[in-house]
C-alpha cells in the first residue's frame, strides 16, 4: 500500500468556506473528450483569500476569476487551491474528463452506449470543480449539447430551451428552480422508448411522468409507472406531501451500481429495477421495483427538499425514506409479510453487519470512503430507530413531528439531531436519551426474566439491557418493547397495572426495569418484542410449548411467524449440539407445523413463510465459531423432516390448487405456497418430476424459477436438462439470465465452484456489470455456504482473485463483495487463516482504492 489514506471525522466538521447561489452548466459530450463549463459566483463567508475546490480526474482547460485569466493556483491530489481571490467573485471554469474511460460508474459514464451520470456521495468532482459536499446548496441551469443520434438530453428540473445545432449536434437547457447540493445534479443522453403518463396532485397541478428505457422495452414498463403513481398519492394521503415540479422522469440503464438514484426530477435507475413483465419478472421483482420507485420519489421530500449537513447523517434521510418505503409496502400490501422482511434483513445482514469490523452506528463518525457506508446499519437500522420513535410518539405524534420539521428545515441542509428535536417539540416529548440511538453501534440484548404469582394475580416481567462488548458507550437506551400477554386458551390478557404507550408498548429507560400486571388469573404465555419493536436481540428461555402457543394464537402474524423462527432455531441448534444428522423432531414443532395445515391462516404467503427454516447466515449469528458443516447439514437434516412430515398436506395443497398467472395478492400467495410445497416435496421419495417439468414450462417466471430451484437444490435428474434450456430460451435478456446465473451458484454439487469459474466465459456475463457479478459472485458468497466456505478455501480465492479485477475497475462493486470475507474470525481455525490469507493478499496490492483499503484495514487490525 502506497499511503495511507487519511479517515474523516464527524467532530471535525466545518461549514462551507463560500457559498453559492447558483451554477451554470454547460456539457458538450464527447466519449472521450467531454467539455465541461462551470459559471458560478462565490460569497466567502469568511476572510479568506484563497478557495478550494473538489475535483477528481479532471484536466483543467482555462480558469477565469471575474472574466480574466487566472494562472494563480495549485492542482491537489483530489482537487485545487485558487489563491489571491476577492471576497466575492464571479468563477468560470472549464474541464474535460472521458466518459468512455470511466469504468467506476460514478461521476459521468457510458452505459451502453448512453451517457448518465452517479453523483452521490462524492461523483460530483468527477464532473467538474466544485465544493462537492451536501451542505453547499444552488439552484442548477444545465445545457447538454450532443450528437442527435442521442435524441434525448435530460437533466433535473424543467426544460427551459432546446435547439439545433451545427454538424449533426443539438442541445437542450434545464433549469431546476429548487435549491439542491451537486449529489443531486444528474444528466442523461441517449435514444431510449419512452412510456408517458401524468399524475394529478392533490391541489390539482398536472405532472408530466416519463419512464425511458432501452430500445424495444417499452412492455416492461408500465408497472414502474403504476408504482409511481401509487407512490405520489400515498404521500400525498398518508403524509400530505405533494409533489414540486411539473415533471417526473426516470431512467433506466444497465450499469449501475445500486438500485437507484434519487436525483431531482430525473430517477437514474439499475434497470434491473425498473423493467417488469410477467414472463421476465419474479412476484418479488414486482414487489421490490415497486417499493424502490417508491423510496425514489419519498425521497423528493425526505433528502432533497431537505437534506443532510455532510454525509455522516446520512441516515437523516436514507433510514427515513427507508421507515416511508416499508409503509408504503406495508399500506398497499400486507404488513405481516413486509415486516417479516424487514426483520430479516435486519437478522441476517445488520446484525452480522454490527458484530463485524465495519460495525458503526447509523450515524457513523469516522470515514474514509464515504461510499462504504451506504449499509444495512444507516438504511434498515436507521429505518427501525425511525419507526420506534413512531412506536413511542403514535401516528398522529409522528405526523406532527413530520410537519415541523419540514416547516423549520424546508431548503435546508440539516443534521439528524434537527430531526429528533422536530419530533420532540412537536409532541413535547423528551428525546434526549432516545437520542443516544445514533451514537451506539452494536445489536443490545434485551434479557428477560418473568415470574407469576398465583395467589397475588401478579405477573412480573424483569428486562434488563446489555451492550455489545466493543461499544464504549455504556448509558442504557430508550427502548420500546412492545408485548402482548396470552392466556391458556390463546386470548390476549387486558394489561392492567402498568403504564402503557399507544397499544401495548413498554418504555424502557433505565438498565433494568421491573413492570408488575395486576389481575393475570393464570400464569400467561408472553410475546415479548413483539414485531420488533427495537431492533435488539432477545433472551428469554421460551419453552418449546410456549412458542408452539404463541405459533398458533398471537394476535400478531408476524409474531407467530417470529415462534416459528424460534422453534427452527432451538431445533437446529440441537442438532448442531448433537453433531446428529438423524434426531427426531421436537413434537411441538411438529405438532405446530400440522395445525398450521390443518387450520390454515388466510393469508397462504405468510403459511409460506411461517415454514421456511431460517437462512445459513441468521443461524450463524447465534455462534461464536460457526460450524459450518454441521450447521449446513442440520438445516439439510430439518428441511428433509418438515418435508417428511408435512408430505400428505403439501401435495393435496399442490394438487388442489393451479397457478393463475394472475398478479392478484391471493395469485401471489398460492404461487408462494406451490413453491414452497414443491421445494419441500422434491426433498422427498415422492416422484416431482411432472410437476418439474409443468413448471420448469410456464409463462409465469416465479412459477418457472420455483421449478429450477427446486429441482437444484435437491439434485433431482433433471436439473441440468432445465438450465440448459433456460439458457437457450433466455440468454437474449440479460436481467433474466442474472436469475439463472444465481441459480447456478446455489447449487449444492461440489462441481459448483468450477461451474461458477467457467461461466465467466459465458457470453451474457460481464465482469464490468455489477448486476452480472452480483447475480453469480454474489449469490455464490452469500448463499452457498457449503461452498463458499470449502474447506480448501478455492471459495475464497475465487472471492480474492475477483476483488483483486475489480480494485481499478469498479472499486464501489469489488468494496461491495468483499463483505463475506471481513468476518473471517468467526470462523474455524483452517477457514480463518484460508480467508485471512485473501485479505492480506488484497492488502498488498499497491494501487488499492480507498474503498478497499478501509474495510480490509478495519478486518486486520
Ligand atoms: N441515495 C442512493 C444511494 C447512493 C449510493 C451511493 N454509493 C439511493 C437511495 O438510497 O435511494
Ligand atoms: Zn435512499
Amino acid at each position: 500500500m502506497t499511503q495511507k489514506p487519511q479517515a474523516k471525522l464527524l467532530a471535525n466538521y466545518q461549514p462551507p468556506s463560500h457559498q453559492v447561489e447558483h451554477i451554470d452548466l454547460v456539457f458538450d459530450l464527447s466519449p472521450q473528450h467531454t467539455r465541461v463549463t462551470a459559471k458560478y459566483n462565490l460569497i466567502a463567508n469568511n476572510e479568506q483569500s484563497y478557495i478550494e475546490l473538489d475535483g477528481v480526474d479532471l484536466k483543467l482547460i482555462t480558469l477565469k476569476v471575474d472574466g480574466q485569466v487566472h494562472t494563480d493556483y495549485t492542482l491537489l491530489v483530489d482537487g485545487i487551491k485558487i489563491n489571491s481571490v476577492p471576497q466575492t467573485f464571479a468563477l468560470e471554469i472549464e474541464t474535460e474528463i472521458a466518459p468512455e474511460l470511466n469504468t467506476s460508474l460514478e461521476g459521468l459514464y457510458l452505459s451502453d452506449g448512453a451517457y448518465c451520470t452517479q453523483c452521490e456521495a462524492e461523483g460530483f468532482r468527477k464532473i467538474t470543480y466544485f465544493f462537492d459536499r451536501p451542505d453547499v446548496l444552488a439552484t442548477y441551469k444545465v445545457t447538454v449539447i450532443g450528437d442527435k443520434e442521442f435524441p434525448f438530453l435530460l437533466s433535473n428540473g424543467n426544460q427551459l430551451d432546446a435547439g439545433e445545432l451545427e454538424e449533426g449536434r443539438h442541445f437542450v437547457t434545464w433549469e431546476d428552480p429548487y435549491k439542491k447540493p451537486s449529489y443531486l445534479f444528474a444528466l442523461v443522453a441517449g435514444d431510449f422508448d419512452k412510456l408517458e403518463d401524468k399524475f394529478v396532485t392533490k391541489s390539482g397541478r398536472e405532472v408530466k411522468l416519463q419512464i425511458f428505457v432501452d430500445k424495444g422495452n417499452l412492455s416492461k414498463a408500465p408497472h414502474a409507472m403504476t408504482s409511481l403513481q401509487k407512490s405520489m398519492k400515498w404521500d400525498e394521503e398518508r403524509f400530505n406531501l405533494e409533489y414540486d415540479l411539473d415533471i417526473y422522469m426516470i431512467v433506466a440503464v444497465d450499469f449501475f451500481n445500486m438500485g437507484a438514484m434519487e436525483n431531482k426530477g430525473l430517477n437514474i435507475f439499475n434497470s434491473a429495477c425498473v423493467l417488469a413483465n410477467q414472463e421476465t419478472a419474479t412476484d418479488r421483482d414486482y414487489h421490490v421495483i415497486e417499493s424502490i420507485v417508491g423510496h425514489e420519489y419519498f425521497h423528493n421530500w425526505t433528502g432533497n427538499r431537505v437534506t443532510c449537513r455532510d454525509w455522516f447523517q446520512l441516515s437523516l434521510k436514507e433510514g427515513l425514506t427507508v421507515f416511508r418505503d416499508q409503509e408504503f409496502s406495508s399500506d398497499l400490501g400486507s404488513r405481516a409479510l413486509n415486516r417479516i422482511d424487514a426483520v430479516n434483513a435486519m437478522r441476517t445482514h445488520q446484525f452480522a453487519e454490527d458484530a463485524g469490523p465495519m460495525a458503526h452506528p447509523i450515524r457513523p463518525e469516522e470515514v474514509i470512503e464515504m461510499n462504504n457506508f451506504y449499509t444495512v446499519t444507516v438504511y434498515n437500522k436507521g429505518a427501525e430507530v425511525i419507526r420506534m420513535m413512531h412506536t413511542l410518539l403514535g401516528e398522529q405524534g409522528f405526523q406532527k413531528g413530520m410537519q415541523l420539521y419540514f416547516e423549520r428545515h424546508d431548503g435546508q441542509a440539516v443534521t439528524c439531531d434537527d430531526f429528533v428535536n422536530a419530533m420532540a417539540d412537536a409532541t413535547q416529548t423528551d428525546l434526549n436519551q432516545f437520542k443516544l440511538w445514533y451514537r451506539q453501534f452494536g445489536t443490545p440484548t434485551l434479557h428477560v426474566e418473568t415470574y407469576y404469582d398465583a395467589e397475588a394475580r401478579t405477573y412480573q416481567l424483569d428486562i434488563k439491557q446489555t451492550h455489545a462488548t466493543n461499544d464504549p458507550i455504556s448509558e442504557p437506551l430508550h427502548v420500546p418493547v412492545a408485548v402482548e400477554l396470552l392466556d391458556e386458551q390463546g386470548q390476549p390478557i387486558v394489561l392492567e397495572g402498568v403504564q402503557l404507550k399507544h397499544g401495548r408498548v413498554l418504555e424502557l429507560t433505565e438498565e433494568a426495569h421491573r413492570f408488575v400486571f395486576h389481575n393475570v388469573e393464570s400464569e400467561p404465555t408472553p410475546v415479548l418484542l413483539e414485531d420488533f419493536s427495537a431492533p435488539c436481540l432477545l433472551e428469554y428461555r421460551y419453552s418449546l410449548a410456549q412458542l408452539s402457543h404463541i405459533a398458533k394464537y398471537a394476535t400478531s402474524y408476524y409474531a407467530r411467524w417470529e415462534a416459528m423462527q424460534i422453534l427452527f432455531t432451538q431445533q437446529i441448534r440441537t442438532y448442531v449440539n448433537a453433531e446428529a444428522q438423524n434426531g427426531n423432531m421436537f413434537s411441538e414443532l411438529s405438532s405446530v407445523l400440522v395445525s398450521l395445515f390443518e387450520h390454515k391462516p388466510d393469508d397462504l404467503a405468510i403459511l409460506a413463510e411461517y415454514i421456511s427454516v431460517p437462512n445459513f447466515d441468521t443461524l450463524s449469528g447465534g455462534y461464536d465459531v460457526v460450524p459450518v458443516d454441521a450447521l449446513c447439514q442440520a438445516i439439510k437434516h430439518l428441511e428433509l423432516q418438515i418435508a417428511q412430515l408435512l408430505e400428505p398436506y403439501l401435495i393435496a395443497f399442490y394438487t388442489d390448487t393451479k397457478d393463475s398467472g394472475g398478479l392478484s395478492a391471493e395469485d401471489v400467495a398460492i404461487r408462494a405456497l406451490r413453491n414452497k410445497s414443491l421445494y419441500y416435496l422434491a426433498l422427498t421419495q415422492v416422484d416431482v418430476s411432472a410437476w418439474l417439468c409443468e413448471q420448469a414450462s410456464s409463462l409465469n417466471m416465479t412459477t418457472k424459477l420455483g421449478a429450477l430451484s427446486s429441482a437444484l437444490n435437491a439434485q433431482h435428474a433433471l436439473s441440468d436438462a432445465m438450465m440448459q434450456e433456460f439458457d437457450v430460451q433466455w440468454n437474449h435478456d440479460l436481467l433474466v439470465m442474472d436469475k439463472w446465473f444465481a441459480l447456478q451458484a446455489t447449487s449444492p454439487t461440489d462441481k459448483c465452484i468450477d461451474v461458477v469459474l467457467s461461466l465467466y466465459s459465458h457470453p451474457c456475463f460481464d465482469k464490468s456489470n455489477p448486476n452480472r457479478v452480483r447475480a453469480l459472485v454474489g449469490t455464490f458468497t452469500r448463499s452457498n455456504p457449503q461452498q463458499f466456505h470449502r474447506p480448501d478455501g478455492k471459495g475464497y480465492e475465487l472471492l480474492g482473485d475477483l476483488i483483486a479485477e475489480l480494485n481499478e475497475l469498479n472499486p464501489q462493486n469489488a468494496s461491495r463483495i468483499i463483505t463475506p470475507l471481513l468476518s473471517f474470525k468467526r470462523f474455524d481455525e483452517n477457514r480463518q487463516s484460508k480467508m485471512r490469507a485473501q485479505l492480506e493478499r488484497l492488502a498488498a496490492i499497491s494501487n488499492l482504492s480507498d474503498d478497499l483499503y478501509e474495510k480490509i484495514d478495519r478486518a486486520l487490525n
